[in-house]
Protein backbone atom coordinates (compact mmCIF):
# COMPACT_ATOMS: atom_id res chain seq x y z
CA UNK A 1 0.00 0.00 0.00
CA UNK A 2 1.36 3.38 -0.67
CA UNK A 3 2.33 4.98 2.60
CA UNK A 4 1.41 8.82 3.77
CA UNK A 5 4.51 11.27 2.79
CA UNK A 6 6.17 11.59 5.93
CA UNK A 7 6.41 15.63 6.21
CA UNK A 8 2.66 15.85 4.60
CA UNK A 9 -0.46 17.36 6.55
CA UNK A 10 -4.18 16.37 5.94
CA UNK A 11 -7.06 19.27 6.72
CA UNK A 12 -10.10 18.59 7.47
CA UNK A 13 -13.05 21.22 8.14
CA UNK A 14 -16.11 20.95 10.12
CA UNK A 15 -18.93 23.09 8.79
CA UNK A 16 -21.36 22.61 11.15
CA UNK A 17 -24.25 24.61 13.11
CA UNK A 18 -22.62 27.03 15.35
CA UNK A 19 -18.45 27.05 13.97
CA UNK A 20 -16.20 26.41 11.20
CA UNK A 21 -13.98 24.52 12.77
CA UNK A 22 -10.28 23.19 11.02
CA UNK A 23 -7.70 20.33 11.95
CA UNK A 24 -4.35 19.58 10.53
CA UNK A 25 -3.14 15.87 10.98
CA UNK A 26 0.16 15.21 10.06
CA UNK A 27 1.55 12.24 8.54
CA UNK A 28 1.66 9.68 11.64
CA UNK A 29 -1.98 11.05 12.15
CA UNK A 30 -1.50 13.27 15.16
CA UNK A 31 -3.43 16.78 15.10
CA UNK A 32 -0.95 19.72 14.52
CA UNK A 33 -3.41 22.07 14.95
CA UNK A 34 -6.53 23.43 15.38
CA UNK A 35 -8.41 26.70 14.43
CA UNK A 36 -12.34 27.55 14.72
CA UNK A 37 -14.48 30.23 13.54
CA UNK A 38 -17.53 30.49 16.10
CA UNK A 39 -20.60 32.01 13.88
CA UNK A 40 -22.05 34.63 16.35
CA UNK A 41 -19.12 35.87 18.16
CA UNK A 42 -16.63 36.26 15.08
CA UNK A 43 -18.69 37.20 12.34
CA UNK A 44 -21.88 39.06 14.56
CA UNK A 45 -23.00 41.08 11.68
CA UNK A 46 -24.72 37.80 10.47
CA UNK A 47 -27.40 38.69 13.86
CA UNK A 48 -27.06 34.91 14.03
CA UNK A 49 -28.04 33.14 17.62
CA UNK A 50 -26.33 29.70 17.72
CA UNK A 51 -25.47 30.13 13.80
CA UNK A 52 -29.12 30.24 12.94
CA UNK A 53 -32.30 32.73 12.42
CA UNK A 54 -35.83 31.45 13.47
CA UNK A 55 -38.65 32.27 11.05
CA UNK A 56 -40.97 33.97 13.02
CA UNK A 57 -43.41 34.12 10.26
CA UNK A 58 -42.65 30.97 9.49
CA UNK A 59 -43.11 27.85 12.15
CA UNK A 60 -40.49 25.58 12.34
CA UNK A 61 -38.03 27.14 9.72
CA UNK A 62 -34.68 27.49 10.48
CA UNK A 63 -31.63 28.57 8.03
CA UNK A 64 -28.68 29.85 7.95
CA UNK A 65 -27.14 32.63 5.85
CA UNK A 66 -24.93 30.88 3.23
CA UNK A 67 -22.79 33.51 3.02
CA UNK A 68 -21.76 33.30 6.46
CA UNK A 69 -20.69 30.09 5.89
CA UNK A 70 -18.14 31.69 3.00
CA UNK A 71 -17.03 34.10 5.27
CA UNK A 72 -16.05 31.73 7.49
CA UNK A 73 -14.23 29.98 5.25
CA UNK A 74 -11.67 32.71 4.08
CA UNK A 75 -11.26 33.77 7.92
CA UNK A 76 -10.19 29.99 9.03
CA UNK A 77 -7.58 29.86 6.31
CA UNK A 78 -6.56 33.33 7.46
CA UNK A 79 -6.37 32.19 11.40
CA UNK A 80 -4.38 28.63 10.00
CA UNK A 81 -1.96 30.46 8.18
CA UNK A 82 -1.33 33.18 10.69
CA UNK A 83 -0.57 30.25 13.39
CA UNK A 84 2.05 29.15 11.12
CA UNK A 85 0.22 26.42 9.22
CA UNK A 86 2.59 25.73 5.66
CA UNK A 87 -0.65 24.75 3.31
CA UNK A 88 2.04 23.93 1.05
CA UNK A 89 2.52 20.70 2.81
CA UNK A 90 -1.00 19.77 2.46
CA UNK A 91 -1.51 16.96 0.70
CA UNK A 92 -5.35 16.64 0.71
CA UNK A 93 -8.29 17.80 2.50
CA UNK A 94 -11.65 16.97 3.05
CA UNK A 95 -14.89 18.31 5.48
CA UNK A 96 -17.45 17.39 7.53
CA UNK A 97 -21.01 19.76 7.03
CA UNK A 98 -24.09 19.45 8.88
CA UNK A 99 -26.07 16.71 7.23
CA UNK A 100 -29.70 17.58 5.24
CA UNK A 101 -28.62 21.37 5.25
CA UNK A 102 -28.86 22.44 1.51
CA UNK A 103 -27.35 25.37 -0.89
CA UNK A 104 -29.15 26.98 -4.18
CA UNK A 105 -26.43 27.79 -6.87
CA UNK A 106 -28.09 30.36 -9.61
CA UNK A 107 -28.33 30.08 -13.02
CA UNK A 108 -24.74 30.60 -14.61
CA UNK A 109 -22.52 30.40 -11.57
CA UNK A 110 -20.48 27.14 -12.45
CA UNK A 111 -17.98 29.70 -14.38
CA UNK A 112 -17.68 31.62 -11.67
CA UNK A 113 -16.41 28.69 -8.87
CA UNK A 114 -13.08 28.00 -11.87
CA UNK A 115 -12.48 31.48 -12.34
CA UNK A 116 -12.42 33.23 -8.60
CA UNK A 117 -9.84 36.60 -8.38
CA UNK A 118 -7.26 35.08 -6.05
CA UNK A 119 -6.89 39.15 -4.98
CA UNK A 120 -10.17 39.24 -3.64
CA UNK A 121 -11.82 37.88 -0.65
CA UNK A 122 -14.48 34.77 -1.39
CA UNK A 123 -17.37 36.85 0.22
CA UNK A 124 -17.34 39.73 -2.57
CA UNK A 125 -17.44 36.86 -5.14
CA UNK A 126 -20.22 35.23 -4.37
CA UNK A 127 -22.16 37.63 -3.14
CA UNK A 128 -24.75 36.99 -5.91
CA UNK A 129 -23.78 33.19 -6.80
CA UNK A 130 -26.97 31.97 -4.84
CA UNK A 131 -30.83 31.83 -5.77
CA UNK A 132 -31.75 32.02 -2.01
CA UNK A 133 -29.47 33.59 0.56
CA UNK A 134 -30.64 31.48 3.58
CA UNK A 135 -30.39 28.10 3.42
CA UNK A 136 -32.65 25.47 5.22
CA UNK A 137 -30.83 23.53 7.53
CA UNK A 138 -31.23 20.28 9.72
CA UNK A 139 -33.06 22.18 12.65
CA UNK A 140 -35.80 22.77 10.20
CA UNK A 141 -38.98 21.46 11.28
CA UNK A 142 -41.67 23.42 8.37
CA UNK A 143 -41.72 20.31 6.04
CA UNK A 144 -44.41 18.03 7.51
CA UNK A 145 -46.64 18.18 4.22
CA UNK A 146 -44.01 17.90 1.89
CA UNK A 147 -42.77 14.43 4.19
CA UNK A 148 -46.12 12.98 3.78
CA UNK A 149 -46.66 14.15 0.11
CA UNK A 150 -43.34 12.41 -1.14
CA UNK A 151 -44.23 9.16 1.05
CA UNK A 152 -47.68 8.63 -0.28
CA UNK A 153 -46.18 9.50 -3.68
CA UNK A 154 -43.74 6.71 -3.48
CA UNK A 155 -46.34 4.32 -1.69
CA UNK A 156 -46.49 4.60 1.76
CA UNK A 157 -42.92 5.36 4.83
CA UNK A 158 -41.82 2.22 5.13
CA UNK A 159 -41.78 2.34 1.20
CA UNK A 160 -39.78 5.40 1.09
CA UNK A 161 -37.59 4.23 4.27
CA UNK A 162 -36.67 0.97 2.02
CA UNK A 163 -35.78 2.51 -0.86
CA UNK A 164 -33.95 5.71 0.66
CA UNK A 165 -33.00 4.66 4.29
CA UNK A 166 -35.42 6.99 5.99
CA UNK A 167 -39.01 7.37 5.89
CA UNK A 168 -39.87 11.41 5.19
CA UNK A 169 -37.97 13.75 7.71
CA UNK A 170 -38.51 17.38 8.19
CA UNK A 171 -34.81 18.15 7.97
CA UNK A 172 -34.08 15.73 5.08
CA UNK A 173 -32.72 17.55 2.07
CA UNK A 174 -35.95 16.30 -0.18
CA UNK A 175 -38.76 17.29 1.56
CA UNK A 176 -36.63 20.90 1.84
CA UNK A 177 -36.58 20.97 -2.11
CA UNK A 178 -39.93 20.32 -2.84
CA UNK A 179 -40.90 23.24 -0.30
CA UNK A 180 -39.44 25.09 -2.21
CA UNK A 181 -40.44 24.45 -5.79
CA UNK A 182 -44.11 24.73 -4.15
CA UNK A 183 -43.63 27.95 -2.53
CA UNK A 184 -41.26 29.82 -4.65
CA UNK A 185 -41.29 28.24 -8.18
CA UNK A 186 -38.90 30.78 -9.37
CA UNK A 187 -36.39 30.38 -7.15
CA UNK A 188 -36.65 26.94 -8.29
CA UNK A 189 -36.39 27.42 -11.66
CA UNK A 190 -33.79 29.97 -11.26
CA UNK A 191 -31.20 26.85 -9.32
CA UNK A 192 -28.73 25.55 -11.53
CA UNK A 193 -26.98 23.17 -8.65
CA UNK A 194 -28.17 22.25 -5.64
CA UNK A 195 -25.50 21.09 -3.38
CA UNK A 196 -25.63 19.89 1.01
CA UNK A 197 -23.60 22.18 2.97
CA UNK A 198 -20.86 19.29 2.46
CA UNK A 199 -20.58 19.39 -1.41
CA UNK A 200 -21.15 22.99 -1.47
CA UNK A 201 -17.83 23.53 0.93
CA UNK A 202 -16.04 21.19 -1.67
CA UNK A 203 -17.17 22.99 -4.75
CA UNK A 204 -15.30 26.22 -3.72
CA UNK A 205 -12.18 25.02 -2.77
CA UNK A 206 -12.31 22.23 -6.03
CA UNK A 207 -12.98 25.28 -7.85
CA UNK A 208 -15.90 23.53 -9.43
CA UNK A 209 -19.55 21.63 -8.58
CA UNK A 210 -18.60 18.81 -6.19
CA UNK A 211 -20.50 15.61 -5.87
CA UNK A 212 -23.04 14.73 -3.29
CA UNK A 213 -21.50 11.84 -1.32
CA UNK A 214 -22.86 8.92 -1.02
CA UNK A 215 -23.34 9.19 3.04
CA UNK A 216 -24.41 12.58 3.09
CA UNK A 217 -26.69 11.77 0.11
CA UNK A 218 -28.44 9.55 2.30
CA UNK A 219 -29.90 12.17 4.11
CA UNK A 220 -31.96 13.59 1.99
CA UNK A 221 -35.11 10.91 1.30
CA UNK A 222 -33.71 11.21 -2.76
CA UNK A 223 -31.17 8.17 -2.78
CA UNK A 224 -31.33 4.87 -3.40
CA UNK A 225 -29.48 3.63 -0.77
CA UNK A 226 -28.48 -0.06 -1.83
CA UNK A 227 -27.95 0.96 -5.68
CA UNK A 228 -26.37 4.39 -4.68
CA UNK A 229 -27.81 6.19 -7.22
CA UNK A 230 -30.82 8.80 -7.27
CA UNK A 231 -33.97 7.52 -7.08
CA UNK A 232 -36.27 7.88 -9.82
CA UNK A 233 -39.27 7.63 -7.75
CA UNK A 234 -38.04 9.43 -5.01
CA UNK A 235 -36.87 12.16 -7.55
CA UNK A 236 -40.22 12.19 -9.39
CA UNK A 237 -41.92 12.50 -5.92
CA UNK A 238 -40.10 15.44 -4.94
CA UNK A 239 -39.93 18.37 -8.04
CA UNK A 240 -39.19 17.85 -11.68
CA UNK A 241 -35.77 18.61 -13.31
CA UNK A 242 -34.32 17.20 -10.11
CA UNK A 243 -31.85 15.38 -11.14
CA UNK A 244 -30.18 17.99 -12.93
CA UNK A 245 -29.87 20.18 -10.56
CA UNK A 246 -28.32 17.71 -8.37
CA UNK A 247 -25.24 16.24 -10.63
CA UNK A 248 -23.70 12.88 -10.23
CA UNK A 249 -23.03 10.83 -6.87
CA UNK A 250 -20.04 9.88 -5.60
CA UNK A 251 -18.10 7.56 -3.21
CA UNK A 252 -16.72 9.65 -0.28
CA UNK A 253 -13.89 8.17 -0.60
CA UNK A 254 -13.03 9.97 -4.76
CA UNK A 255 -11.43 12.89 -5.32
CA UNK A 256 -13.28 15.92 -6.09
CA UNK A 257 -9.90 17.33 -7.97
CA UNK A 258 -7.25 19.38 -7.23
CA UNK A 259 -7.45 22.32 -5.04
CA UNK A 260 -8.39 25.75 -7.26
CA UNK A 261 -6.05 28.01 -8.49
CA UNK A 262 -7.57 30.74 -5.78
CA UNK A 263 -6.09 28.78 -2.68
CA UNK A 264 -2.68 28.34 -4.83
CA UNK A 265 -2.38 31.61 -5.26
CA UNK A 266 -3.89 33.42 -2.11
CA UNK A 267 -2.87 30.60 0.67
CA UNK A 268 -0.07 29.52 -1.01
CA UNK A 269 -1.86 25.24 -1.32
CA UNK A 270 0.74 22.78 -3.66
CA UNK A 271 -0.96 22.92 -6.77
CA UNK A 272 -0.92 19.00 -6.33
CA UNK A 273 -2.89 19.35 -2.94
CA UNK A 274 -6.22 16.68 -3.60
CA UNK A 275 -9.54 17.98 -2.48
CA UNK A 276 -11.29 14.72 -1.52
CA UNK A 277 -15.41 14.84 -1.35
CA UNK A 278 -16.66 16.20 1.78
CA UNK A 279 -19.60 14.50 4.03
CA UNK A 280 -21.89 14.60 6.84
CA UNK A 281 -20.92 15.24 9.97
CA UNK A 282 -22.02 11.84 11.16
CA UNK A 283 -20.53 9.84 8.90
CA UNK A 284 -17.49 11.73 9.17
CA UNK A 285 -17.32 11.10 13.03
CA UNK A 286 -17.83 7.42 12.31
CA UNK A 287 -14.34 7.94 10.48
CA UNK A 288 -12.84 10.04 13.05
CA UNK A 289 -14.24 7.78 16.50
CA UNK A 290 -12.73 4.40 14.31
CA UNK A 291 -15.82 2.78 14.80
CA UNK A 292 -14.98 0.12 12.81
CA UNK A 293 -16.90 -3.21 13.64
CA UNK A 294 -20.98 -4.16 13.84
CA UNK A 295 -21.36 -3.48 18.33
CA UNK A 296 -19.39 -0.47 18.15
CA UNK A 297 -21.62 2.61 19.18
CA UNK A 298 -20.44 6.06 19.17
CA UNK A 299 -22.63 8.38 21.30
CA UNK A 300 -22.37 12.30 20.80
CA UNK A 301 -23.75 14.37 23.58
CA UNK A 302 -23.10 17.89 22.29
CA UNK A 303 -25.90 19.95 20.41
CA UNK A 304 -27.53 17.12 19.99
CA UNK A 305 -27.41 13.90 21.65
CA UNK A 306 -27.08 11.56 18.82
CA UNK A 307 -26.35 7.63 18.54
CA UNK A 308 -24.08 6.23 15.63
CA UNK A 309 -23.69 2.52 14.69
CA UNK A 310 -22.02 -0.01 12.10
CA UNK A 311 -24.55 -2.26 10.57
CA UNK A 312 -23.58 -4.78 7.45
CA UNK A 313 -27.34 -5.56 7.52
CA UNK A 314 -29.61 -2.82 8.21
CA UNK A 315 -33.59 -2.91 8.15
CA UNK A 316 -34.45 0.85 7.95
CA UNK A 317 -37.93 1.10 9.28
CA UNK A 318 -40.75 4.06 10.30
CA UNK A 319 -37.71 5.36 12.86
CA UNK A 320 -34.22 5.73 12.42
CA UNK A 321 -31.48 6.43 9.12
CA UNK A 322 -29.68 4.18 7.47
CA UNK A 323 -26.86 6.07 5.41
CA UNK A 324 -23.62 4.15 3.44
CA UNK A 325 -20.46 3.95 5.56
CA UNK A 326 -18.22 6.45 4.57
CA UNK A 327 -15.28 4.29 4.47
CA UNK A 328 -16.38 1.50 3.60
CA UNK A 329 -17.72 0.62 0.03
CA UNK A 330 -20.73 -1.69 0.61
CA UNK A 331 -21.47 -1.39 4.82
CA UNK A 332 -23.53 1.12 6.44
CA UNK A 333 -23.80 3.12 9.40
CA UNK A 334 -27.05 3.63 11.52
CA UNK A 335 -28.55 6.67 12.99
CA UNK A 336 -31.01 4.65 15.95
CA UNK A 337 -31.59 7.60 17.98
CA UNK A 338 -31.24 11.38 18.05
CA UNK A 339 -32.39 14.16 20.71
CA UNK A 340 -32.04 17.49 20.59
CA UNK A 341 -32.72 17.88 24.59
CA UNK A 342 -29.44 17.78 25.77
CA UNK A 343 -27.16 17.63 28.83
CA UNK A 344 -24.83 20.89 28.07
CA UNK A 345 -27.90 22.63 28.05
CA UNK A 346 -29.66 21.61 31.38
CA UNK A 347 -26.01 22.32 33.06
CA UNK A 348 -25.72 25.60 31.83
CA UNK A 349 -29.04 26.45 32.37
CA UNK A 350 -29.98 24.48 35.76
CA UNK A 351 -26.73 23.86 37.27
CA UNK A 352 -25.26 26.88 37.18
CA UNK A 353 -22.77 26.01 34.38
CA UNK A 354 -21.01 23.59 36.57
CA UNK A 355 -20.81 19.76 35.95
CA UNK A 356 -20.08 19.54 39.49
CA UNK A 357 -23.47 21.55 40.84
CA UNK A 358 -25.03 18.74 38.03
CA UNK A 359 -23.55 15.84 39.21
CA UNK A 360 -24.59 16.65 42.70
CA UNK A 361 -27.84 17.04 41.76
CA UNK A 362 -27.58 13.28 40.09
CA UNK A 363 -26.12 12.04 43.02
CA UNK A 364 -29.47 13.15 45.15
CA UNK A 365 -31.01 10.27 43.79
CA UNK A 366 -29.81 6.29 43.58
CA UNK A 367 -29.55 4.89 40.15
CA UNK A 368 -32.20 3.22 38.63
CA UNK A 369 -34.24 6.44 40.05
CA UNK A 370 -36.91 4.12 42.08
CA UNK A 371 -38.78 3.36 38.82
CA UNK A 372 -38.92 7.11 37.80
CA UNK A 373 -39.52 7.62 33.91
CA UNK A 374 -39.40 11.77 32.73
CA UNK A 375 -39.83 12.29 29.30
CA UNK A 376 -38.53 16.19 28.81
CA UNK A 377 -39.21 17.70 25.47
CA UNK A 378 -38.54 20.93 25.82
CA UNK A 379 -38.21 21.58 21.43
CA UNK A 380 -39.82 19.58 18.88
CA UNK A 381 -37.57 16.00 18.97
CA UNK A 382 -36.44 14.18 15.77
CA UNK A 383 -36.48 10.61 17.22
CA UNK A 384 -38.35 10.24 18.81
CA UNK A 385 -40.82 12.35 16.48
CA UNK A 386 -42.40 14.08 19.52
CA UNK A 387 -43.47 17.91 20.57
CA UNK A 388 -43.10 20.05 23.32
CA UNK A 389 -44.34 18.66 26.56
CA UNK A 390 -43.33 16.84 30.22
CA UNK A 391 -44.13 13.92 30.81
CA UNK A 392 -43.45 11.99 34.35
CA UNK A 393 -44.31 8.54 35.68
CA UNK A 394 -43.47 6.47 38.65
CA UNK A 395 -43.35 2.35 38.25
CA UNK A 396 -45.30 0.78 40.87
CA UNK A 397 -43.90 -2.15 42.51
CA UNK A 398 -40.72 -2.06 40.42
CA UNK A 399 -37.52 -4.14 41.53
CA UNK A 400 -36.21 -4.45 38.53
CA UNK A 401 -36.41 -8.09 37.73
CA UNK A 402 -39.44 -8.34 35.01
CA UNK A 403 -42.09 -5.96 34.38
CA UNK A 404 -44.59 -8.35 35.70
CA UNK A 405 -47.24 -6.63 37.96
CA UNK A 406 -45.31 -3.25 37.32
CA UNK A 407 -47.95 -0.49 36.33
CA UNK A 408 -47.18 3.32 35.94
CA UNK A 409 -48.25 6.35 37.18
CA UNK A 410 -48.69 9.49 35.35
CA UNK A 411 -47.59 12.29 37.75
CA UNK A 412 -47.24 16.10 37.69
CA UNK A 413 -44.12 16.41 39.93
CA UNK A 414 -41.50 13.80 40.76
CA UNK A 415 -40.56 14.51 44.91
CA UNK A 416 -40.04 18.54 44.72
CA UNK A 417 -36.57 18.48 46.58
CA UNK A 418 -34.85 16.55 43.49
CA UNK A 419 -35.90 18.91 40.85
CA UNK A 420 -34.58 21.70 39.52
CA UNK A 421 -36.19 24.99 38.02
CA UNK A 422 -35.58 25.78 34.11
CA UNK A 423 -34.61 29.50 34.65
CA UNK A 424 -37.98 31.35 33.67
CA UNK A 425 -35.75 33.62 30.74
CA UNK A 426 -35.80 31.08 28.42
CA UNK A 427 -36.79 32.62 25.45
CA UNK A 428 -40.68 31.32 24.81
CA UNK A 429 -41.25 28.79 22.49
CA UNK A 430 -42.36 28.97 19.17
CA UNK A 431 -45.74 27.22 18.50
CA UNK A 432 -45.56 25.14 15.47
CA UNK A 433 -49.20 23.75 14.03
CA UNK A 434 -47.11 20.11 14.58
CA UNK A 435 -46.72 20.39 18.32
CA UNK A 436 -48.65 19.06 20.96
CA UNK A 437 -51.47 21.17 22.80
CA UNK A 438 -51.49 24.08 23.51
CA UNK A 439 -51.92 23.40 27.13
CA UNK A 440 -48.87 20.86 26.98
CA UNK A 441 -46.84 23.93 25.71
CA UNK A 442 -48.12 26.25 28.36
CA UNK A 443 -47.40 23.34 30.82
CA UNK A 444 -44.11 23.09 29.99
CA UNK A 445 -43.33 26.78 30.11
CA UNK A 446 -44.92 27.45 33.15
CA UNK A 447 -43.55 24.13 35.24
CA UNK A 448 -39.86 24.81 33.55
CA UNK A 449 -38.67 21.75 36.22
CA UNK A 450 -36.34 18.77 35.49
CA UNK A 451 -35.01 15.90 37.74
CA UNK A 452 -31.06 15.50 36.43
CA UNK A 453 -31.56 11.67 36.79
CA UNK A 454 -34.78 11.47 35.06
CA UNK A 455 -33.32 13.42 32.37
CA UNK A 456 -29.95 11.64 32.51
CA UNK A 457 -31.13 8.05 32.70
CA UNK A 458 -34.16 8.70 30.55
CA UNK A 459 -31.62 10.06 27.69
CA UNK A 460 -29.45 6.84 27.83
CA UNK A 461 -32.54 4.69 28.37
CA UNK A 462 -34.05 5.88 25.53
CA UNK A 463 -30.90 5.56 23.32
CA UNK A 464 -30.26 2.22 24.46
CA UNK A 465 -34.16 0.82 23.62
CA UNK A 466 -33.47 2.64 20.32
CA UNK A 467 -30.25 1.07 19.35
CA UNK A 468 -31.60 -2.82 20.47
CA UNK A 469 -34.58 -1.87 18.31
CA UNK A 470 -32.67 -1.38 15.35
CA UNK A 471 -30.55 -4.55 15.43
CA UNK A 472 -27.89 -3.37 17.09
CA UNK A 473 -25.91 -6.05 19.36
CA UNK A 474 -26.68 -6.17 23.12
CA UNK A 475 -24.89 -5.21 25.25
CA UNK A 476 -22.70 -2.92 22.50
CA UNK A 477 -19.51 -3.87 21.90
CA UNK A 478 -18.09 -0.56 23.35
CA UNK A 479 -19.12 2.74 23.36
CA UNK A 480 -17.30 5.93 22.37
CA UNK A 481 -18.58 8.94 23.70
CA UNK A 482 -17.66 12.45 22.68
CA UNK A 483 -19.47 15.76 22.51
CA UNK A 484 -18.63 18.80 25.07
CA UNK A 485 -20.74 16.63 28.06
CA UNK A 486 -18.47 13.59 27.30
CA UNK A 487 -15.59 14.67 29.70
CA UNK A 488 -18.51 14.36 32.54
CA UNK A 489 -16.96 11.13 34.17
CA UNK A 490 -20.40 10.76 36.16
CA UNK A 491 -22.09 10.64 33.17
CA UNK A 492 -20.23 8.29 31.45
CA UNK A 493 -20.07 6.02 34.40
CA UNK A 494 -24.25 6.34 34.53
CA UNK A 495 -23.95 5.25 30.81
CA UNK A 496 -21.84 2.37 31.34
CA UNK A 497 -24.30 0.77 33.61
CA UNK A 498 -27.02 1.53 31.73
CA UNK A 499 -25.99 0.17 28.64
CA UNK A 500 -23.38 -2.86 30.08
CA UNK A 501 -20.41 -2.25 28.20
CA UNK A 502 -17.22 -0.26 28.49
CA UNK A 503 -17.66 3.88 27.79
CA UNK A 504 -14.31 5.28 25.80
CA UNK A 505 -13.77 8.79 25.17
CA UNK A 506 -11.35 10.30 22.71
CA UNK A 507 -8.38 12.57 23.21
CA UNK A 508 -10.42 15.75 21.42
CA UNK A 509 -13.98 15.90 21.44
CA UNK A 510 -14.24 16.96 17.95
CA UNK A 511 -14.53 13.91 16.27
CA UNK A 512 -16.11 15.49 12.84
CA UNK A 513 -12.82 17.83 11.90
CA UNK A 514 -10.93 14.89 12.88
CA UNK A 515 -12.79 12.15 10.98
CA UNK A 516 -12.68 14.71 7.69
CA UNK A 517 -9.02 14.93 8.07
CA UNK A 518 -8.29 11.43 8.19
CA UNK A 519 -10.69 10.49 5.65
CA UNK A 520 -8.29 13.11 3.63
CA UNK A 521 -5.77 11.14 4.10
CA UNK A 522 -8.20 7.95 2.70
CA UNK A 523 -8.99 9.73 0.11
CA UNK A 524 -5.08 10.57 -0.44
CA UNK A 525 -3.74 6.88 -0.37
CA UNK A 526 -7.36 5.38 -2.48
CA UNK A 527 -6.52 8.00 -5.17
CA UNK A 528 -2.23 6.99 -5.01
CA UNK A 529 -3.30 3.12 -5.04
CA UNK A 530 -5.73 3.40 -7.95
CA UNK A 531 -8.39 1.13 -5.55
CA UNK A 532 -10.70 1.26 -2.56
CA UNK A 533 -8.22 0.75 0.53
CA UNK A 534 -9.54 -0.31 3.86
CA UNK A 535 -9.02 2.86 6.52
CA UNK A 536 -8.14 0.34 9.23
CA UNK A 537 -5.05 -0.06 7.14
CA UNK A 538 -4.24 3.67 7.05
CA UNK A 539 -3.63 3.43 11.41
CA UNK A 540 -3.50 0.10 12.11
CA UNK A 541 0.08 -0.74 13.29
CA UNK A 542 -0.37 3.16 14.93
CA UNK A 543 -3.96 4.04 16.51
CA UNK A 544 -2.88 3.83 19.93
CA UNK A 545 0.36 6.57 19.31
CA UNK A 546 -1.67 8.61 16.66
CA UNK A 547 -4.47 11.20 17.95
CA UNK A 548 -7.15 8.52 17.05
CA UNK A 549 -6.21 6.56 19.91
CA UNK A 550 -9.33 6.39 22.81
CA UNK A 551 -9.32 5.41 26.66
CA UNK A 552 -11.44 3.61 29.05
CA UNK A 553 -13.18 6.16 30.56
CA UNK A 554 -16.09 3.99 32.68
CA UNK A 555 -15.89 0.48 33.28
CA UNK A 556 -19.36 -1.76 32.38
CA UNK A 557 -21.33 -1.97 35.38
CA UNK A 558 -22.64 -5.02 36.37
CA UNK A 559 -24.89 -7.44 34.55
CA UNK A 560 -27.18 -7.55 36.98
CA UNK A 561 -27.87 -3.35 37.03
CA UNK A 562 -27.64 -3.93 33.03
CA UNK A 563 -30.56 -6.45 33.08
CA UNK A 564 -32.32 -4.21 35.61
CA UNK A 565 -31.79 -0.88 33.49
CA UNK A 566 -32.96 -3.48 30.33
CA UNK A 567 -36.03 -4.17 32.45
CA UNK A 568 -36.97 -0.19 32.77
CA UNK A 569 -36.21 0.54 29.15
CA UNK A 570 -38.90 -2.08 27.93
CA UNK A 571 -41.51 0.13 30.03
CA UNK A 572 -40.11 3.38 28.73
CA UNK A 573 -40.25 2.31 25.29
CA UNK A 574 -43.67 1.44 26.18
CA UNK A 575 -44.83 4.73 27.32
CA UNK A 576 -42.66 6.07 24.55
CA UNK A 577 -44.93 4.36 21.86
CA UNK A 578 -47.95 5.70 23.23
CA UNK A 579 -46.88 8.78 23.21
CA UNK A 580 -45.82 8.63 19.35
CA UNK A 581 -49.13 6.88 19.21
CA UNK A 582 -50.97 9.61 20.63
CA UNK A 583 -48.85 12.85 19.99
CA UNK A 584 -46.23 11.72 17.21
CA UNK A 585 -46.04 14.23 14.56
CA UNK A 586 -46.37 11.01 11.68
C1 LIG B 1 -28.20 14.17 11.48
C2 LIG B 1 -28.54 15.55 11.85
C3 LIG B 1 -27.61 16.34 12.73
C4 LIG B 1 -26.78 17.27 11.92
C5 LIG B 1 -26.00 18.15 12.89
O1 LIG B 1 -29.21 13.49 10.83
O2 LIG B 1 -29.55 16.10 11.45
O3 LIG B 1 -26.79 15.48 13.47
O4 LIG B 1 -25.95 16.55 11.07
O5 LIG B 1 -25.02 18.88 12.26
Amino acid sequence: MAALPPGSFFLGFDSSTQSLKATVLDSNLNVIQLDQIHFDSDLPHYKTKDGVYRDPSDSGRIVSPTLMWIEALDLVLQRLSKSGLDFGKVAALSGSGQQHGSVYWKNGTSSLLSSLDPNKPLLDQFRNAFSIGESPIWMDSSTTAQCREIEEAVGGAIELARITGSRGYERFTGPQIKKIFQKQPEVYNGTERISLVSSFMASIFAGKYASIDHADGAGMNLMDIEKRTWSKVALEATAPGLEEKLGPLAPAYAIVGSIASYFIERYKFNKDCLVVHWSGDNPNSLAGLTLSVPGDLGISLGTSDTVIGISSDPKPGLEGHVFPNPVDTKGYMVIPYMELVFDLEVRNSCAQSSWETFNKLLEQTPPLNGGKLGFYYKDHEILPPLPIGFHRYILQNFSGASLEGVKEQEVKEFDPPSEVSYPSERPVLPVSPTASTETDILFVQNNPKFQIRAIVEGQFLSMRGHAERFGMPVPPKRIIATGGASTNQSLLKSMASVFGCGVYTVQRPDSASLGAALRAAHGWICSKQGSFVPIADLYSDKLEKSSLSCKLSASPGSNEVASKYGVLMKKRMEIEKRLVEKLGRY
